[in-house]
């Protein structure tokens, strides 16, 4: 009971949180920072510089992306944003790729968020040791030897500690999480935000290029940071090496609903500073230009509409661009589908499974196999055939019935109608024979009674006429009879064999 209330409001807590997070998304105001970001394509500038950052140590920086430090042993860079920020709460979005061809690469990239900034070749990831604020570490080598990297995590300073390079810090961190984020197809990326005394990372492994494929890796409540600090970058490498590339970093300022600063709001000093930069921009770019010029006096004037997009380039672009992201759209439905058939697949082959034997699976464009105990096509087919064999086998005893029938009557018939059938043991003839026989004897008996009876009456002695004796008489009789029932035994004999062959 008490497990299914915590689970209950383990799921309370995370509707609350999802749905406060939604009311926070619509409520925060956010602001890009084009001062506190760099992104490319022309990152870097012709002369290599990257406007309103500061870069050094072995950092190069590219129009595509900044080095920090490259794939040499024993390398240290950094990049460093030229003035402190001056708005309280902020999100970074940083992407970058650490790649080598080592199974192992070293040593890792840091993101920094300092009270002032740091060294260009230090001793924490190529930036300096004992810092004011935080440092979020991407540790890729292993140099306590506990398994547990590459490792993210954020460590607080308040410039008093030195950080333990060879426990990889794991006596000082605030919070972390296990992530590989060396060789992926795709940048890696992390969103750092500090809102309201709340650090919060997330991080996107590269898998995809997919804005919405980042996860949680720490959040941290009660974070004091310096007030306007500066953001960095840096990377190191030592006996083994990776290079540490930064492909964007993107600044917002985040601002509590009713302190959002009215977009004009800029200071009268700031705004003269703002305007003096952009004119040593443009009088830079005019020098250069110039410069050019002199060295190549046969060249013509480039043509400027070279350096901009005409509107069909422009539109051609937009139209590619729509044309990925339907792409991309159609690439995750695809996948989806293949997840939805393939779970669909393994719960079909568990549900047969369980309902004794295993089904086939179904050929593509065909019904899914029926489940549970319910009758398929082609056993209903076998039954229908079953039967249709059992009427006909049925028919086929009825006519054989009646064919017997018929030939019975007809024997018995036929028996009824020869008086040597069987149904008589004894023939007619032999009954009336021996009636007659009977009569025959009775007569006799009848007579030798009569002359018995003369005798009886007569005076005694003998008659004068011959007479035959009784005894005379019976052994005829008994002979006679003998005669007829021989006879009689012998032509049923004769009748029985002639049957035999017919
Ligand atoms: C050497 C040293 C370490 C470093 C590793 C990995 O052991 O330079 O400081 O962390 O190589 O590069
Ligand atoms: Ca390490
Ligand atoms: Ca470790």
């Amino acid at each position: 009971m008490e497990r299914v209330d915590s689970h209950l409001n383990k799921k309370l807590f995370v509707l609350l949180f999802t749905v406060l997070n939604i009311v926070n998304a619509n409520l925060v105001h956010k602001k890009f920072e084009y001062k506190y970001s760099f992104k490319p394509p022309y990152l870097a500038q012709k002369d290599g510089s990257v406007p309103f950052w500061e870069y050094g140590g072995n950092a190069i920086a590219s129009a595509e992306n900044v080095r920090i430090a490259p794939s040499l042993r024993s390398q240290k860079g950094a990049i460093w944003t030229k003035t402190p920020i001056n708005f309280d709460w902020w999100e970074v979005d940083i992407a970058f790729r650490v790649t080598g061809r080592g199974r192992v690469g070293a040593d890792g990239l840091a993101f920094w968020f300092t009270q002032s900034k740091g060294a260009y070749d230090g001793d924490v990831f190529g930036s300096s040791d004992m810092w004011v604020g935080m440092g979020l570490f991407f540790d890729s080598f292993d140099n306590d030897g506990k398994h547990n990297n590459p490792y993210i995590m954020a460590v607080l300073n308040d410039g008093t500690k030195q950080f333990a390079h060879q426990l990889d810090g794991s006596n000082q961190l605030l919070s972390g999480c296990l992530r590989d984020f060396r060789n992926k197809p795709f940048p890696t990326r992390a969103k750092i935000e500090y809102y309201q005394n709340i650090l919060t990372v997330l991080f996107h492994n590269g898998m995809t290029n997919n804005e919405q494929d980042y996860e949680v890796c720490l959040r941290a409540e009660n974070v004091v940071l310096p007030k306007n600090g500066y953001f960095g970058v840096s990377a190191a490498t030592g006996g083994l090496a990776d290079d540490h590339d930064v492909i964007h970093f993107l600044t917002n300022s985040l601002h509590i609903p009713g302190q959002v600063p009215t977009v004009n709001a800029v200071p009268g000093e700031e705004q003269q500073k703002l305007t003096q930069e952009y004119q040593d921009y443009q009088k830079k770019l005019e020098q250069q230009k110039a410069e050019y010029r002199k060295e190549h006096p046969d060249e013509k004037e480039p043509d400027m509409d070279e350096w901009f997009e005409t509107d069909n380039q422009r539109e051609l672009r937009q139209i590619f661009q729509g044309q990925n992201n339907i792409f991309q759209v159609v690439r995750e439905l695809n996948a989806k589908l293949d997840e939805i058939v393939g779970r669909q697949e393994r719960t079909m082959s568990l549900i047969s499974q369980t309902a004794g034997g295993v089904a086939p699976p179904a050929a593509p464009g065909q019904a899914p196999p029926p489940i549970g105990d319910t009758i398929r096509r082609h056993e209903v087919d076998a039954v229908f055939n079953n039967q249709k064999q059992i009427i006909n086998s049925l028919g086929e005893i009825r006519q054989f019935v009646l064919e017997l029938v018929t030939r019975s009557d007809t024997i018995i018939n036929n028996q009824a109608k020869q008086p040597t059938a069987q149904v008589q043991s004894v023939g007619y003839d032999t009954q009336s024979l021996i009636s007659e026989m009977r009569d025959g004897l009775n007569h006799v008996k009848q007579n030798v009674a009569q002359v018995a009876q003369k005798i009886d009456q007569s005076p005694s002695g003998c008659p004068s006429v011959s007479c035959v004796s009784v005894t005379s008489v019976l052994v005829i009789a008994v002979v006679q009879l003998l005669i007829i029932l021989g006879y009689n035994i012998y032509r049923d004999n004769k009748e029985n064999q002639a049957k035999k062959f017919y």
